[in-house]
């Protein structure tokens, strides 16, 4: 059976959770990583050296990077449904992935981090004051391809949903001021309608 390692309050563990959810596999979940320690155990790192989460083992392979993991749990069990079989159509989703996580996931941290994450003594208002400035530049990219289909993968969920759809739950749950963004909010709506993202993504931050 499937197995995942990581806190389910990882963004990019949620990644992994929700896209498993999506397809309906059956797996063990194995909180790691935060509070839960194991990352730095001998056994975690052997399979995974970074001793990051989250990591997974199927079928004798082990994986580690959540976009590659959600690239494989798609490829491998979605049928074709997560997972465009054109390269072309694939390719305009997977872009996707890459831009949120060379572009968005940075600032978002940032923000996300300064706002939720760290206890207040240790919040810096400069540096989330700059993610959000980000954050918000980089968005219009966004509200301009979902003004245009209804999902980033095009016009049903896909890969390039994942990252990005995962860190728009804190963006929208945050105390923050936000830019209108109205067919980011609808795409948004969208995902909470999936019992998939409501059950891995749509969590209290934490
Ligand atoms: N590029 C990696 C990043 C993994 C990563 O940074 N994971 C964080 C959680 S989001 C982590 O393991 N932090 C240490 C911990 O939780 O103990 C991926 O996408 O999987």
């Amino acid at each position: 059976m499937l197995r995942i390692w990581g806190r389910d309050n990882s963004n990019n563990v949620k990644k992994v959770l929700w896209c498993a959810e999506e397809i309906g596999l059956a797996y063990e979940h194995i909180p790691a990583g935060g509070a839960f320690g194991v990352v730095d155990s001998a056994e975690y790192r052997a399979l995974n050296p970074n001793g990051l989460v989250p990591t997974i083992e199927d079928d004798g392979i082990v994986l580690w990077e959540s976009n590659a993991i959600v690239r494989y749990l798609a490829a491998r069990y979605s049928d074709g449904g997560l997972y465009e079989t054109d390269p072309g159509r694939r390719a305009l989703a997977d872009r996707w992935m890459d831009w949120t996580t060379s572009n968005f996931a940075r600032p978002f941290r940032d923000v996300f981090w300064n706002v939720i994450r760290l206890p207040p003594e240790k919040r810096n208002e400069a540096e989330s004051a700059s993610g959000l400035k980000q954050c918000a530049a980089l968005l219009p990219i966004v509200e301009a391809a979902l003004s245009e289909q209804p999902f980033l993968s095009g016009e049903r969920l896909g890969i390039g949903d994942f990252p990005l759809g995962v860190f728009i739950h804190g963006w929208f749950q945050m105390p923050i001021d936000r830019p209108p963004t109205p067919a980011i909010e609808a795409w948004y709506a969208r995902l909470n309608a999936r019992p998939a993202y409501r059950k891995a993504v749509a969590l209290p931050l934490s």
